[in-house]
């Protein structure tokens, strides 16, 4: 049976001290994943800025002067060679992000649903972040071979308005409805350091949990604040709020994949580990993210030695239920 989430409960979580909440996290990772395997991802982003919509956190957003320079649409021959590189890199999952309000129904969308198409007959997880999908185009998708899809619920429903004015909190719940209607796997999560409260904070997990089915993949972010964006001046997140965040979601979506997303430039060694020890098991690799650094693959690899972390296969997670 579905176990509901109060945000009383997820509060109770995310204040626990500090060792006793990692702790926890840390035992319920190892009741559902193997703590020596971290999924490594690339992200790619194959349609960059000009974006319509004002997140507030945005380096693509049109209306922001930022040091994004917009291109349109990558070839499908630069896509494959990127996912390539990336699947020899180590990477099983490859996620490509367009700065788009919506899919619209054109022949930039088609080439798309080739590029899908493509990287998943590599045998990569393919994942896109497009913005907004109708059932349509989810299906279509899905029939290319698409097996995850991101879209972000960023923050609080309460919070929300203050970093996006151009869509709504329901516009987001309706994406990932039309997702899961497709049976393509469901990836949101946030971003923290945007000047929400902590209970912004639960208030966000406490949404993510309590979707009718819960998503298979959380990525948690820490803001890279962009000159030029609106949240250019927020200062760094602290450590200690990442790994409360990862720990909390790892306790009550104790079957996804946690990912450590945007914000490892300025983290250590150490303050990763405290992250995987918390229950994140994903990175993304490469030197970019979509338009912002990222650590370098020889660092990431010194990281896994030194924590004699592996590399998780790809559609684990898919053969791991068809055997349970
Ligand atoms: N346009 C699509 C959308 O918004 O859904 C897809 C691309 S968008 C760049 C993907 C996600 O990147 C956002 O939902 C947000 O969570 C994250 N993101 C964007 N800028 C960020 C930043 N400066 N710091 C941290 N995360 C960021
Ligand atoms: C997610 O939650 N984080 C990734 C991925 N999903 C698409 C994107 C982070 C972007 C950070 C800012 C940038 O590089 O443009
Ligand atoms: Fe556009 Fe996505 Fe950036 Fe918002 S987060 S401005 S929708 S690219």
């Amino acid at each position: 049976m579905k176990h509901t989430w109060s945000q009383e409960e997820i509060s109770q979580f995310y204040h626990l001290p500090f060792m006793e909440l990692v702790y926890q996290a840390a035992t319920i990772h190892r009741q559902h994943h193997d703590p020596q395997e971290v999924q490594v991802c690339t992200l790619l982003s194959i349609k960059t800025g000009g974006c319509p919509e004002d997140c507030a956190y945005c380096p693509q957003a049109a209306r922001y002067h930022t040091h994004v320079k917009a291109h349109k649409l990558l070839d499908m021959n630069d896509v494959m060679q990127k996912a390539t590189q990336a699947q020899e890199a180590g990477s099983t999952r490859f996620c490509m992000g367009a700065a788009w309000r919506e899919v619209r129904d054109n022949r930039d969308f088609d080439k798309v649903l080739d590029m899908v198409k493509g990287v998943s007959a590599l045998g990569m997880e393919v994942c896109c972040t497009l913005g907004m999908l109708t059932d349509e185009q989810a299906l279509k998708l899905k029939k290319a071979g698409l097996y995850a899809y991101n879209h972000n619920l960023d923050t609080s429903e309460e919070h929300y308005e203050d970093i996006i004015s151009t869509r709504t909190y329901q516009d987001r719940l309706d994406t990932l409805e039309n997702v899961r209607n497709n049976k393509i796997s469901v990836c949101s999560g946030g971003i923290i350091g945007m000047g929400e409260t902590v209970e912004d904070r639960i208030g966000l997990l406490h949404t993510l949990a309590n979707l009718p089915e819960q998503p298979e993949s959380v990525p948690v972010n820490a803001l890279v604040p962009v000159p030029g964006t609106p949240l250019e001046q927020q200062p760094k997140v602290p450590v200690w709020d990442m790994v409360r965040m990862i720990a909390t979601a790892r306790i009550i979506m104790p079957k996804a994949m946690v990912r450590l997303s945007a914000g490892r430039v300025r983290m250590s060694f150490e303050e990763q580990a405290l992250c995987f020890m918390a229950g994140a098991n994903s990175i993304f690799s490469g030197e970019q993210l979509l338009t912002t650094p990222n650590p370098e693959e020889h660092a990431d690899k010194a990281l896994f030695q030194t924590l004699n972390i592996r590399p998780r296969e790809a559609f684990k997670e898919a053969h791991s239920t068809q055997h349970a």
